[in-house]
């Protein structure tokens, strides 16, 4: 019997199909961002990163152009197993010679080497229109600002952003998640906490009214709770956030889970959420004792995550997307390291007898309920994920990175 075989009959004597597991994870796409490649720059601009994030590190072989960002995604793709989405921000058009235009009046075309890839790849795109690293931020607001000359400039952005986001849908045949996020707010107490967010909200409002299919381009909200620099208000907290999407049709709220309270946890806040919402979007990151971003790893709020999206039956209702930004280790590897991890983490979640822990919670067998919880955490995963990868086609654990290693080598350390 190989280890797989044996695997498979003791994770069938606890009533898992662990074949029904690998086929439904193949069908679940998790998007991977375009952002870790070059540590938040983009194309579209020369200044530092704004908004209230950072990157730190300057880790060897970043990649400067827009050829150098999509081979180094296409060879990332190549070593994680499964179905994938390219998740692209604003910040990385691709102009010809002389073709800048400001991010106003960014069209589809500036975007068709993203759908070449995604073709070529077989999979959709997800979009972030980019509302920071931009001389058009007055004060550290964009949308939220006092200003309506600026505000009306970002407006005119995110709308060009949902042309592009339905162009996306309709060269890829997939759904395009488009994300709002903001880094407006303040350093200090503000005098004035609700008039930002009244701006705020009419500024999406205009967004949205550029009008669009709602089957192909599914807008988001982001919330946050603090940044650098805006550690005092952010415009789109956590409750603005949530009560926008709730109140405007077919826009979806999106949680970070870098973006709460310390004891907070989405993996709780999945089902309460999925209570009244038909979709809802994640950014699935790890933040080391602030919103970090650091790289996602198989920790046990991923698994947690993970075990929610399968226990509530919504792989088709939660968008599930990567972010975070580690300038310094190999950049290639931070993207394979997170994507495999979050399949993973999906893969032991389909993997466990929930509908029998479930009847236990509801017999309130609880001392079972503990036992069988604590049991299933040791059973023989790691074969079930190496079967998964070798049916993929993709290296199994201990190879990829030598695959990365080559790729330094021979491209990285050229640049
Ligand atoms: C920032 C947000 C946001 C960004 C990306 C680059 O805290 O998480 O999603 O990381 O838009
Ligand atoms: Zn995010």
């Amino acid at each position: 019997m190989t280890r797989f075989e044996s695997a498979k009959e003791i994770y069938a004597s606890y009533g898992v199909d662990v074949e029904k597991a690998m086929d439904k994870l193949s069908t679940v796409a998790v998007a991977m961002h375009c952002w870790q490649g070059d540590d938040v720059i983009g194309f579209d601009h020369d200044g530092p990163l704004t908004g209230g994030i950072q990157t730190t590190g300057n880790y060897p072989g970043k990649a400067t152009t827009p050829e150098q960002l999509l081979a180094d995604m296409e060879k990332a793709m190549s070593l994680i197993p499964g179905k994938k989405k390219l998740n692209v921000h604003a910040c990385y058009a691709i102009f010809e010679e002389d073709g800048f235009v400001d991010r106003d009046k960014l069209e589809p075309r500036h975007f068709k080497a993203w759908v070449d890839l995604a073709k070529k790849l077989g999979c959709g795109i997800d979009f972030n229109p980019t509302f920071f690293s931009h001389p058009k931020i007055k004060d550290g607001l964009s949308l939220s600002s006092p200003d309506k000359e600026t505000r009306d400039f970002w407006i005119e952005h995110g709308k060009a952003c949902i042309r592009i986001s339905e162009y996306f849908a309709k060269e890829t045949g997939f759904p395009c998640v488009m994300n709002i996020w903001t880094g407006d707010g303040f350093k200090d107490i503000p005098a004035d906490r609700m008039g930002p967010r009244m701006r705020y909200k009419e500024s999406i409002e205009a967004i949205l009214a550029q009008p669009f299919d709602k089957n192909l381009v599914k807008p988001c909200v982001e919330s946050k709770v603090f940044g650098i620099g805006v550690e005092s208000y952010t415009t789109g907290s956590a409750e603005f956030s949530l009560t926008f999407a709730a109140t405007h049709d077919g826009c979806l709220p999106l949680m970070d889970n870098g973006h709460y309270h310390p004891t907070e946890v989405v993996s709780d806040k999945i089902p309460a959420l999925l209570t009244f919402f038909p979709e809802v979007a994640l950014h699935v990151t790890r933040g080391v004792r602030w919103d970090s971003d650091h790289v996602l790893i198989l920790d046990d709020e991923t698994k947690e995550i993970a075990k929610e999206i399968v226990r509530c039956d919504a792989l088709d209702r939660v968008y599930i997307a990567l972010d975070y930004f580690d300038a310094s280790i190999n950049r290639i590897a931070a993207w394979v390291i997170g994507m495999r991890s979050m399949q993973k983490a999906l893969l032991s979640a389909l993997c466990t007898p929930n509908a029998s822990l479930k009847a236990l919670q509801d017999e309130n067998k609880l001392t079972e309920l503990l036992v069988m919880q604590e049991e299933v955490k040791t059973l023989p995963f790691g074969d079930i994920w190496a079967e998964y990868c070798a049916r993929q086609g993709v290296a199994a654990d201990k190879a990829w990175f030598d695959e990365v290693q080559k790729y330094e080598a021979e491209v990285l350390s050229k640049r």
